[in-house]
């Protein structure tokens, strides 16, 4: 694996993009030197970084001379005019956005499930979606298990998976409501204080809103199932950090909790917290800052012949985005 490498992250003072430079840190990414860019508000701050304090430079078409990596979480607009840059500018593009995630030519990688998919890049590599990442942390050993067919789903997102802005809100609405003033909103179109809003991204024709299809399209391509069917309800609650799904799936195998719970167990990347008699199951406030997904509630569903209900959860800016592109970054180290 080289040593030395340029690392550029591109939406380096987001939500995702701070959580990137925690995760280069704390893994000890094998980095030379490190670029944080942002737009033209940002430049000029500092952000700490071993020790250090690295200064944010203004995202421009001349910013990838020199870079090895470029990992970029500032929104599709950013990644679909900058990412062809930094490729033809020598850079490998990790793109946390869902601007080439269901192109062809890009891998779309959960390096637990489908890393040998990295070396067939062709510049850029795509992360999925986060509420995709966590649910399929789960789907995948469950199906290697028993063969997954189909599922009904049900997310329960942090405001977190709306950046810096969803966190400012919930907070803002929290003190505006203990205070006695008036709710403002500024991201959600209705109040997330003490709420919960069935209705992540936007509407489509179908009834369906774009981050619920982007689960169906993303799952069938992680796991290689073009024949996989999902139907999913996204909800936006008001907890701060990480993501959790309920899911129903059934599978073309007969299924039994007790190998379900191996499968999860022998995992990587998820862990098991199974254990209705000490009300042991994941909770997001337990799950943010953690790396590990985990997995708990798994019954036998009652309404499908080999079906397997559970309840998933995972800190959606850490293996939903920030963890899993270094992950994806260190297997581009090591081509
Ligand atoms: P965020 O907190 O709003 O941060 C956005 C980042 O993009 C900031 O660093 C911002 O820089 C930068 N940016 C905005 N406009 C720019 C421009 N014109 N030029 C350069 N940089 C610009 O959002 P986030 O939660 O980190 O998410 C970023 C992206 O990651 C999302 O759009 C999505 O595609 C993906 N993602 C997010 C999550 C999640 O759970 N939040 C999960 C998976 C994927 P300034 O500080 O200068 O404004
Ligand atoms: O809302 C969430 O909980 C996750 C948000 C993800 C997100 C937000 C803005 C744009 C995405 C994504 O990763 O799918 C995108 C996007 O790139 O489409």
């Amino acid at each position: 694996m080289r040593e030395d490498l340029h690392i550029a992250i591109v939406g380096a003072t987001g939500a995702v993009g701070l959580d990137m430079l925690k995760t280069l840190e704390k893994r000890n990414f094998p980095l030379g030197s490190l670029t944080p860019l942002a737009s033209a508000r940002s430049a000029g701050k500092t952000l700490p970084f071993r020790g250090q304090e690295i200064l944010v430079q203004e995202l421009t078409g001349d910013s990838f001379v020199g870079v090895d990596i470029a990992l970029f979480s500032a929104g599709g607009a950013i990644s679909k005019e900058f990412a062809p840059l930094a490729v033809n500018a020598g850079a490998v593009v990790v793109d946390n956005s869902s601007a080439f995630r269901m192109d062809d030519s890009v891998p779309l990688v959960v390096p637990e499930i489908n890393t040998t998919d990295v070396a067939t890049h062709k510049g850029i590599i795509a992360n999925p979606n986060c509420s995709t990442i966590v649910t399929v942390m789960a789907l995948y050993p469950l199906h290697q298990a028993f063969g997954v067919k189909r599922m009904f789903a049900s997310t329960y997102q942090a405001v977190s998976g709306s950046g810096a802005m969803g966190i400012a809100e919930l907070k803002r609405q929290v003190s505006e409501i203990n205070d006695g003033r008036q709710v403002t909103r500024e991201v959600y179109p209705h109040q997330i204080a003490f709420n919960v809003l069935p209705h992540v991204d936007v509407f489509l024709e179908s009834g369906y809103t774009k981050e619920e299809m982007k689960m169906v399209h993303e799952s069938r391509k992680i796991m290689g199932l073009p024949g996989f069917q999902a139907s999913v309800t996204c909800v936006r609650v008001p907890v701060y950090r990480a993501h959790s799904i309920s899911v129903s799936a059934e599978f073309e195998k007969p299924v039994s909790v007790e190998h379900a719970r191996e499968a999860i167990a022998a995992a990587p990347g998820i862990d098991l917290n199974d254990d209705i008699a000490s009300n042991g199951y994941p909770l997001p406030l337990e799950l943010a800052g953690q790396d590990n997904c985990q997995v708990g509630r798994i019954r036998k569903d009652c309404a499908m012949e080999n079906g397997l209900s559970f309840w998933v959860a995972g800190d959606q800016l850490l293996k939903g985005a920030a963890l899993n592109t270094v992950q994806i970054a260190e297997e581009v180290a090591r081509l």
